[in-house]
């Protein structure tokens, strides 16, 4: 495989470990945990799990002895910068513990479990992938992991490889599926650990004990360096908005931290759209509003940030993305509409659609409305990041603009470009905070198996101080988790994190976005570095700077 003069450089990069788990461990137990919502019917399904305490590592106090052991390893869901490192971190601390430990990888996700699809993480295979981006090592998948037929094929496999713990790297539906799994287990006593580790882009999978998902720091870096690539573009040229859609999925983190750093001329919040009961006609009239006051100052350019979830989050869209869950999984769909092509499925549709949310379908172009209705990922989320959201918000703006240049109200120009960045962030090369912090939640992986403990996560926290000081352990999964409604039916699901209004990140925008609006204040973060001073190479985001503010 060639390489790049980075990806030379970069291999010998070396973590930073916190001192903490720099050598054995002692683990510290708290206090037993509770489910953050429905207790009484978590605690009912999750007999095994519930309950268990929080865990911090402190370094051990004698010298420890491991006996070999054997752990599978999954990438689970959409790709996150510093997923390798996971699996690097988590190698060096099986070796390090006991080098006849071995590492398998499950291949293309949770399915390679279930197939039995697995090669042997050897020390030759893991060096090419320090501190690189992507999930190629193993690859990933979106599989779902429920059936009891599932779990038993992949315990078949667990037994063949005498495994002693299963490792998944994935987000929080994978994490859902992570805790399903370790209490079937444990109620089989099949003497097996599962272990989750907090990965997402879309940084909505954090509480009060995960501060970040990985992958969220170098994801928003690449797309504000591009952000302001583009606002230095459009300040040069002055002839062009701007229409950004960013990934993120639901919650709109991405966009948020992306506007802290590159300060936009728009950028719209989902939940602030949520919160006021907005319709998409008051998002457009918002973004309308700015063009007008920045035409009369003679500046016809600017840049507007949407979050891909926008539409999930409008009041009326929201209702009929609902019921159409409800209704494609509904008995009548299963006799009526199985097997029906996407046209006739949607002209079904519409014919069983409730007269409150048939205007709602009806008012969207054929493409995105197709997409609302029969695009799910097998987890049950629309997948908004093939929905053209910024295509469609800046040809009602444009029509907006001409109505009220009709009516004297608008007198200037108004060109329009769209971009969408997504899949160019999700496999950059981590920053040195990923890398530190994936690195470090391997290694924290590692000894939670070395401890016997099943149903948590990895966590790494204190992460605003010097990597030197994070502080390393684990939380029961199940104290994530509370009852939602997932195609028609109500699942025990980890809670996401959307973004919270009253939360300083979003207050800082807040204090901000007036001046932003009409004057240009842009700021060019440029490439992540890799090389040079911490304060520019070990930054976290502002989010994060902004959320554990002392
Ligand atoms: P995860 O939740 O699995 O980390 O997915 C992240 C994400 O990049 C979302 O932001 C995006 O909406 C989705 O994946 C796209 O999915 P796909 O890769 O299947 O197109």
């Amino acid at each position: 495989m060639e390489i790049s003069a980075l990806q030379k450089a970069r291999s010998s990069y070396q973590p930073k470990l916190p001192k903490g788990l720099r050598g054995n461990v002692d683990i510290i137990e708290g206090a037993p945990t509770e489910s953050v919502g429905d207790q009484a019917e978590i605690k009912r399904l999750f007999p095994h799990t519930y309950g268990m305490p929080l865990v911090e590592f402190a370094p051990a106090k004698e010298v420890k002895e491991y006996a070999p052991i054997n752990v599978g390893i999954i990438l689970s869901g959409g790709q996150a910068p510093g997923g390798h490192n996971v699996i690097c971190g988590l190698f060096d601390e099986l070796k390090k513990q006991n080098p006849k430990s071995k590492l398998y990888g499950f291949l293309m996700g949770p399915s390679g479990l279930v197939d039995h699809k697995y090669k042997e993480l050897t020390a030759e295979v893991i060096d090419k992938y320090r501190n690189t981006g992507g999930f190629d090592m193993i690859g990933s998948g979106r599989t779902k992991l429920e059936t009891k037929e599932q779990f038993d094929s992949g315990l078949e496999i667990i037994r063949q490889l005498n495994l002693n713990a299963v490792i998944i790297i994935g987000g929080d539906d994978s994490n859902t599926n992570a805790c399903m799994l370790a209490e079937y287990y444990a109620s089989i006593n099949a003497g097996v650990s599962v272990i989750g580790c907090p990965k997402t882009i879309d940084g909505d999978l954090k509480n009060d004990q995960i501060e970040t998902s990985f992958g969220f720091d170098s994801a928003c870096k690449t797309y504000s360096e591009l952000i302001g690539n583009i606002q230095r573009d459009a300040n040069s040229a002055r002839k062009y908005w701007h229409f950004i859609k960013l990934m993120g999925r639901s919650a709109s983190h991405i966009a948020l931290e992306c506007a802290l750093q590159t300060q936009p001329n728009i950028c719209i919040i989902s939940e602030e759209v949520e919160a006021n009961n907005m319709t998409l006609d008051d998002v457009v009239n918002q973004i309308c509003e700015v063009v007008v006051k920045r035409s009369e100052e003679g500046l016809y350019y600017g840049t507007i940030l949407i979050p891909e979830g926008l539409i999930e989050f409008v009041p009326a869209f929201k209702r009929l993305i609902a019921e159409l869950s409800d209704l494609l999984s509904s008995d009548l769909a299963k006799t009526e509409a199985k097997g029906l092509k996407s046209d006739d499925l949607l002209a079904w549709i519409l014919n069983h659609v409730s007269a409150e949310n048939l205007p709602t379908l009806k008012s969207l172009p054929e493409e995105v409305a197709k997409q609302l209705a029969l695009g799910r990922d097998p987890h049950g989320n629309v997948q908004v990041s093939l929905i053209e959201t910024e295509k469609m918000l800046s040809e009602m703006c444009a029509k907006r603009l001409d109505e009220w240049k009709e009516q004297g109200k608008f007198k200037g120009k108004f060109a329009a470009l769209h971009h969408f960045f997504g899949y160019e962030g999700r496999c950059a090369t981590p920053s040195n905070f990923d890398c530190n912090y994936c690195y470090a939640l391997g290694t924290s992986a590692a000894q939670l198996v070395a401890n016997g403990k099943t149903g948590y996560m990895a966590i790494v926290k204190n992460t605003t101080a010097p990597a030197d000081e994070w502080v390393a352990g684990g939380v029961p999964i199940t104290k994530m988790m509370n009852l939602e409604r997932r195609n028609g039916q109500m699942k025990p699901v980890i809670k996401k994190a959307l973004v919270l209004l009253d939360g300083e990140p979003f207050k800082e925008l807040v204090e901000r976005r007036k001046d932003w609006a009409v004057n240009t204040r842009y700021v060019y973060p440029g490439p992540i570095q890799y090389f040079g001073p911490l304060e520019v190479c070990d930054q976290c985001t502002m989010t994060l700077a902004l959320e554990h503010k002392k």
